[in-house]
């Protein structure tokens, strides 16, 4: 599996965006075009159909190399065999999410990869004191994907990121006219969901991004 810490680009297979008949199709395209990690994001999909979805793509991530994780429910981690989940701030603790999402495979103990959303400073120092693997941060802009969520901007990414001990993936109406701002300000790893899901070469989109984060590091 690819090392969370080198991870630069974070892909979101969101069903609020891609068709259930694209699956596949779309996750070829996000991992041809090098994501680091891959979330399954099946907003008001019930478990068994989750469970499906997951096991439509996960033969693709392993083969690549890149973690699989789901977007809330945590105890369809072993089942599926992803690894890991993300969890919202009104949704379970980074440690029952992580209970709930560990397994043992033929005796060992395997650990999930457990992240948080946070939308402060305060909560992202929160939730890597809370021992979340990594955090997401946003979002930075107003975005279709999260109707409704106040964007919180750029300005406090920069201390964000100075005090992280994690991973930090920016997130929020990221796309590749806004990245350089994203990136001056002090972002380092980011995650975009609807721009690089409807661009006409997704594969291409992400390599593209993936590229300018790998020259900034
Ligand atoms: N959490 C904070 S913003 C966001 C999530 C899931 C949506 C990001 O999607 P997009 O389309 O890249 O703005
Ligand atoms: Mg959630």
């Amino acid at each position: 599996m690819k090392p969370l810490d080198e991870a630069l680009l974070y892909g979101i297979l969101d069903l609020g965006y891609v068709d259930p008949s694209d699956l596949e199709r779309v996750t070829a395209a996000l991992l041809d075009g090098g994501v680091d990690i891959l979330q399954l994001r099946a907003k008001g999909a019930d478990e068994e159909l989750i469970e499906a979805y997951a096991r439509r793509v996960i033969g693709l991530t392993e083969a690549a190399g890149v973690p699989l994780i789901l977007n809330d429910h945590p105890q369809l981690v072993p089942s599926i065999g992803a690894q890991g989940a993300h969890v919202g701030q009104e949704d379970f603790s980074v440690d029952d999410a992580r209970w709930r999402a560990g397994r043992a495979l033929a005796g060992e103990v395997v650990l999930p990869i457990i992240g948080k959303s946070t939308h402060s400073v305060q909560q992202a120092a929160a939730a890597m004191e809370a021992g979340a693997d990594y955090i997401g941060f946003g979002p930075l802009y107003a975005t279709p994907t999260k109707p409704g969520k106040a964007a919180i901007g750029l300005q406090e990414i920069a201390q964000v990121q100075a005090a992280a001990t994690k991973p930090v993936f920016c997130i929020g109406g990221i796309k590749r006219e806004n990245l350089e701002a994203v990136l001056d300000a002090g972002a380092k790893r980011v995650v975009i969901v609807s721009q690089m899901l409807g661009s006409v070469d997704i594969a291409r989109y992400a390599s593209e991004v993936r590229a300018i984060l790998a020259a900034r590091r």
